[in-house]
């Protein structure tokens, strides 16, 4: 039997170069706190994602919910059900209400025609998801925003690096979060960081990650912990160094799979909009054939113990822990693209050999199906 493939495989630095980057943490005996690490990965990664405002978080979830309470958000967040449980779960721990838009069929973020007539007077925010590193329509989001004066938060969890005609994702909206979850393309074991607009903003979000604690006999907010500790961040300042090598070779396994799909009948393959420089992700392959479901192509590739994730089935809207909340058609799109999506190994590590092995068996499986063979 082969030697499992699994959806990613977590990027890291060597045994060595780590060890290096923690060995001052053993002499200082300061292992949280924003302490020196995460000081320094702050200011490295404001220079990377080419933003003024970073404010690092122990995981990226975390990152949601504390800034949807930094800006008082009440009512309604107009939300995407395509997504993992994090955005929902975000919106609704903090007592608000998601309302769902629509998806667009061709890059699966957030409808925008429609985006207004979801607006009520309970509305205080959107909060899009640039889902697989696809951006999202940002400059209509933003227009209706302004028009309705409502706060724009990004989910960007998967869009670490991206940029649009030369400029950083992290610069859209009044905050985005970033996941910096093992499974991410860059990783700080678990963690996660807010980008943000408003200068301001920077204390009070230090201040809500630390209990709300602004002075040595102060705390001005009732805030909570999630701040990042210092080996969590040493692993960000190992993997920012490798990060453009690890995204290369992603590409390279990204385009393997293009060459070997391109001409597949029955499937839609990712798009990369132009002007858009990817950070290579996720490789979603929708399974759009009438005689073959994606359910099928997922088991069979199971059997050569290759393991796909329908991400994102079931939608955010459909889960378990909010049945009966939300009616089943209410986003079509989604739902339909969720039945038939199907996300493909991809990380820097992946041999393409083994790219050609994934997509001769997806390959044999659609041509035989068409053949009715089986
Ligand atoms: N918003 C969006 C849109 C998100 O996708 C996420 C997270 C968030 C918000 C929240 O951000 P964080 O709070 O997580 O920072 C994974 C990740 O746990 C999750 O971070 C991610 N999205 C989601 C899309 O995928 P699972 O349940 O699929 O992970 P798991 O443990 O099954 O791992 C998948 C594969 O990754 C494994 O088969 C092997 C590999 N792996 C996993 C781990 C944990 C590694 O190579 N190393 C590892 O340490 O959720």
């Amino acid at each position: 039997m082969d030697i499992p493939i699994q959806v990613t495989r977590s990027s890291m630095p060597t045994l060595n170069e780590y060890i290096e980057e923690i060995k001052d943490l053993w002499e200082s005996r300061l292992l949280t706190n924003q302490g020196a690490k995460h000081n320094q990965l702050e200011v490295e990664l404001a220079d990377y994602l080419v933003v003024s405002n970073v404010a690092l978080f122990t995981n990226g979830h975390l990152a949601l919910e504390y800034i949807l309470e930094v800006f008082q958000l009440k009512g309604e967040v107009i939300t995407t059900p395509f997504t993992f449980a994090s955005t929902t779960h975000a919106i609704v721990r903090s007592g608000l209400t998601p309302v769902f838009a629509d998806i667009n069929p061709n890059d699966y973020t957030m409808q925008t025609d429609n985006l207004e007539s979801l607006i009520t007077e309970k509305t205080s925010a959107i909060m899009p998801v640039h889902v697989y590193g696809n951006i999202c329509n940002v400059k209509e989001i933003e227009r209706i925003a302004q028009k309705y004066n409502l706060k724009v938060i990004y989910d960007a969890a998967h869009a670490f690096g991206v940029t649009v005609n030369g400029e950083s994702i992290a610069n859209f909206g009044d905050a985005s979060m970033f996941s910096f979850h093992a499974t991410k393309v860059f990783n700080t074991i678990e963690g996660g960081a807010l980008t943000f607009k408003d200068s301001n903003l920077k204390n009070v979000i230090e201040a809500y990650k630390n209990f709300g604690i602004t002075g040595p006999e102060t705390v001005e907010y009732i805030g909570g912990n999630s701040k990042m500790n210092e080996f969590q961040a040493a692993m960000g300042l190992c993997n920012l160094r490798n990060v453009e090598r690890e995204i290369e070779k992603r590409r390279l396994v990204y385009e393997r799979y293009l060459e070997n799909l391109s001409d597949v009948v029955g499937i839609v393959l990712p798009r990369i909009a132009k002007g858009v420089i990817s950070n290579y992700s996720y490789f979603p392959v929708l399974f759009d054939s009438e005689k073959i479901s994606r359910d099928e192509i997922h088991h069979d590739l199971m059997k050569h113990n290759i393991y796909t994730r329908k991400y994102f089935y079931p939608l955010t809207n459909q889960l378990e822990c909010y049945q009966s909340k939300f009616a089943p058609n209410y986003t079509p799109i989604a739902q339909l693209i969720s039945e038939k999506i199907l996300t493909l190994p991809l990380y820097a590590d992946l041999h393409l050999d083994d790219v050609d092995r994934i997509c001769k068996i997806i390959k044999t499986k659609l041509v035989l199906n068409q053949l009715n063979i089986y």
